[in-house]
């Protein structure tokens, strides 16, 4: 089983999110979002590509619940594109918090994708801002490249790795979550939804042992 993943040029690990705010002690926590980074560490060896992106939102983006007033933290705003969750401050660049965390290894990464940058839209995705038409370029560019195969790890498995896995689907991409390198937020069942969407749109599941047992 695990002899197909081997000696896999093509194959591009997405690694989404891994920054302080997201972290225990961040902004956004997410539990035992930490955890993740010893794994991704190993995998990122083994990868022949990887890709981090970088949750980037300027002060007083939307997605912030600080710039609704009367709103609260984890409500939900209705904004020209649909729904957004109103979220704590997170990921400023220049603040501590949007940096990544400093276990995670970052020096085989060949490209920092930055998302989330323009202020009146969120991107949970790392294909596609909130609007589900703005590209942030990164389809096109594993296109140019023809890597077509994406292993997907981070954070956080229910909003940024969910809607980059579906997107990568719907771009036409092969798409694998490695389920013991991601951690959820689970806002109201989002985590069981999410796998169950992932899980719909063909989105295989491994774990790391598959990937590089030989
Ligand atoms: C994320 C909520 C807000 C994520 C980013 O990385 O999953 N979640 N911004
Ligand atoms: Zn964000």
């Amino acid at each position: 089983m695990a002899d197909k993943f081997v000696l896999c040029r093509d194959k591009v690990l997405l690694v989404v999110d891994v920054q302080n705010d997201f972290c225990p002690g961040g902004a956004l926590p997410v539990q035992g979002g930490d955890e993740i980074i010893p794994v991704v560490n190993r995998l990122a060896r083994i990868f022949s590509h990887v890709i981090l992106t970088q949750d980037w939102h300027p002060r007083g983006h939307l997605s912030f619940a600080s710039s609704h007033a009367g709103k609260k933290l984890y409500d939900s705003v209705t904004m020209p594109y649909g729904a957004q969750i109103l979220w704590p401050d997170h990921c400023v660049p220049g603040t501590p918090g949007a940096d990544f965390h400093p276990g995670l290894k970052t020096s085989r990464a060949e490209l920092v994708l930055r998302k989330g940058f323009n202020r009146d839209i969120d991107s949970y995705s790392a294909f596609f801002e909130n609007d589900h038409q703005t590209p942030t370029g990164l389809g096109g560019y594993l296109q140019e490249r023809k890597l077509s195969r994406l292993f997907l790890a981070g954070l956080a498995a229910d909003f940024c790795v969910l809607y980059s896995a579906l997107d990568a689907r719907k771009s036409g991409f092969e798409v694998y979550v490695i389920e013991d390198a991601v951690r959820g937020i689970d806002v109201d069942g989002s985590l069981a939804e999410a796998w169950r969407l992932m899980d719909e749109a063909g989105v295989i599941r491994v774990r790391e042992a598959e990937l590089t047992r030989e």
